[in-house]
């Protein structure tokens, strides 16, 4: 066991004869790394023996996917770097699908994978895979470690390029290349400060803004990520711009600013949607408006299409790739915002002269669009009238009006796949950014119990919430025994429809309601947690909803993890996506009802 005393969290400096297990732990040291997420083995024990002499944590978890998505939380929520490191060949298989996910988030996560040792690489010895290729389409950056004595070398870029590239890195080390005894030098990280884009850019699109009738700004990813929440706030002060978030970044822009006007995208918000619809020209601020975040929805196809679009973006590929863009600007999304206040400060804005009327059309459609969602108390389609008619349970829509009203001020929520946690989208709202951790384009069920996890470690004082389907709560309540194991107390809130409700939809929408592989039987999962070391309560009644998530996030308080098992009816929201599917066509003589 290691002595507090003996913790020296200074990486040595200068060229020192070490092993290359120490040059690996002093760089994540010179990396400010506190923690690590996996799960034990010997390709990895060299390393995870001296963690304690550093003060690294080493969490282990359930499941490899369980320690990505982890790090992932923990990244999102803190800025720096998530990492995980696990076993050779299938711990490292059981990262992939967090990985892919990071990917989509734009997560520095640090992905460690030792690998079979060099000598009997190709001999297809024991827990042999290939890893590198695996990972390949996932990450933004893998170093390998082709030689020992590059290890602090080339640890130290793939922290770098985590960082600078906003995305996983994958650090692939032979496991015999832990050992052996050289000169290293630790490398000093290397972060790079992005700037705001192009002055030429920027002043096309001061000039487009400043004459915009009506200016609309969309707050994505990159505002939270530059921490530009601030400069976000001030140039639609400036505008006097509606501002909308991108698709699941609700933290993107406070929901209590007068200017906010809710989220984009899937289940977003009716007043967002109308007020964009309206724009002459719209900023389009640290997002890559992702196509799914800007379908149609409601029923209303509202992306302005005659509108002029000026896109910022940190990476220059996204400019202009899902949407045409007028001006496209290479920055920082704070940086490009303070720069763009500069600039139009000097000049006379058009959208001036009606910034009382756009004020009023704002507040017209905010006020309607929460009224109408205090009126959407269930859904109307013919199924699910049916399906609620003799339920005991809750409405999901009137179940997540209550978890939102009792949500703490300054919760971090993270939700997964799934058609309750989508229909959530239009009552999660936050003031303040790295709030807000949802399942992001990579979509995969499982997601957001892991992750708050992780986020939970890295802002212990934050009360921290998932949002969670029966089904995906199927892949990851083993993740309840590291929150009671390592004293990680969250509050998982599992709405408990008896089905994999967003897949099921489709059924009903296309296959004549012939229910394939869509039905849960499920055991009480309050039961389940208790059997874990956790608490766990069942709620079917709405009064009781509120009192019990605030009283399950304040026993984080005392350490204790609560999973909240809410009984709701099997209706179900709008799909996911009604482009995605086609009415069934078939020729065979067998399957000629299946229509
Ligand atoms: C890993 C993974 N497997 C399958 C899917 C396909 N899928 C999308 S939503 C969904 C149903 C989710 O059911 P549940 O978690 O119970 O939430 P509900 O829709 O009932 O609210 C499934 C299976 C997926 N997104 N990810
Ligand atoms: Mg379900």
């Amino acid at each position: 066991m290691s002595n507090k005393s003996e913790i020296n969290r200074t990486a040595v400096s200068g060229k020192t004869r070490m092993t290359p297990s120490e040059a690996f732990v002093e760089t994540l040291v010179a990396n400010d790394v506190t923690d690590v997420f996996g799960i034990v083995g010997s390709a990895l024990m060299d390393a995870l023996d001296i963690f304690p002499a550093s003060g690294i944590r080493y969490i282990p978890t359930v499941h490899e996917q369980g320690a990505a998505h982890m790090a992932d939380g923990y990244a999102r929520v803190s800025g720096r770097h998530g990492v995980c490191m696990a076993q050779n060949g299938p711990g490292i298989t059981n990262f992939v699908t967090a990985v892919a996910a990071a990917y989509w988030a734009h997560t520095p996560v640090v992905v460690i994978t030792p690998e079979t040792g060099t000598m009997s690489m190709g001999l297809g010895g024991f827990q042999e895979t290939d890893q590198l290729p695996i990972f390949s389409k996932i990450t933004k950056f893998q170093g390998h470690l082709n030689n020992p004595r590059r290890m602090a070398e080339i640890t130290g870029r793939c922290f770098d390029r985590a960082m600078l590239e906003m995305g996983p890195a994958q650090l692939n080390i032979p496991r015999d290349f832990f050992y052996g005894d050289f000169e290293f030098e630790i490398p000093k990280p290397i972060r790079i400060e992005r700037g705001a884009g192009g002055a030429q850019s920027l002043d096309e699109a001061a000039a487009l803004l400043a004459e915009a009738k009506f200016p609309v700004i969309v707050s994505g990813g990159g505002v939270v990520m530059s921490a530009g929440t601030d400069a976000c706030v001030a140039l639609a002060d400036l505008l006097g711009a509606p501002v909308v978030n991108s698709y699941l970044h609700n933290d993107s822009f406070p929901a209590n600013h007068p200017l906010w006007c809710g989220p984009l995208g899937y289940q977003g918000s009716k007043a967002g949607m109308k007020l964009i619809a309206q724009a002459d020209v719209v900023l389009a601020l640290g997002t890559r408006l992702g196509p799914f975040g800007t379908l149609p929805q409601h029923g209303m196809d509202y992306w302005p299409k005659d509108a002029k679009i000026i896109q910022v973006d940190a990476d220059p590929r996204m400019l202009g790739l899902v949407k045409k863009i007028s001006v496209g600007i290479n920055g920082d999304a704070k940086a490009a915002a303070e720069a763009l206040i500069e600039r139009l400060e000097k000049k006379q804005l058009t959208c001036s002269a009606n910034h009382e009327q756009r004020m009023a059309v704002i507040r017209k459609e905010k006020s309607e669009w929460e009224a109408e969602l205090d009126g959407w108390t269930h859904e109307r389609d013919a199924w699910s009238l049916e399906v609620t008619k003799d339920s005991p349970y809750m409405h999901p829509r009137q179940m997540l009006r209550e978890l939102e009203k009792a949500m703490p001020e300054d919760a971090m929520v993270s939700t997964d796949i799934g058609n309750i946690c989508s229909v959530a989208n239009s009552y999660l709202r936050f003031n303040k950014p790295n709030s807000f951790f949802a399942a992001m384009s990579f979509g995969n069920c499982g997601y957001a119990f892991p992750t708050i996890i992780g986020a939970k470690l890295a802002a212990p004082d934050r009360p921290a919430v998932a949002y969670v389907g029966d089904g995906a709560w199927g892949m990851s309540f083993g993740e309840i025994l590291t929150c009671v194991r390592e004293n990680i107390p969250v509050t998982a809130v599992v709405f408990h429809n008896k089905q994999w409700g967003a897949e099921k939809k489709n059924q009903v929408d296309f296959y004549s309601n012939r229910f394939l592989g869509t039905n849960l039987e499920n055991p009480s999962f309050a039961a389940i947690a208790r059997s874990m070391g956790a608490e766990g309560m069942v709620i079917d009644k709405l009064d009781d909803v509120g009192p019990a998530l605030r009283a399950a996030c304040e026993a984080q308080k005392s350490g204790k993890t609560t999973i909240i098992e809410v009984m709701v009816t099997q209706e179900l929201g709008d799909p996911f996506r009604r482009d995605a599917l086609s009415n069934p066509v078939r020729f065979l003589d067998k399957n000629k009802s299946y229509v």
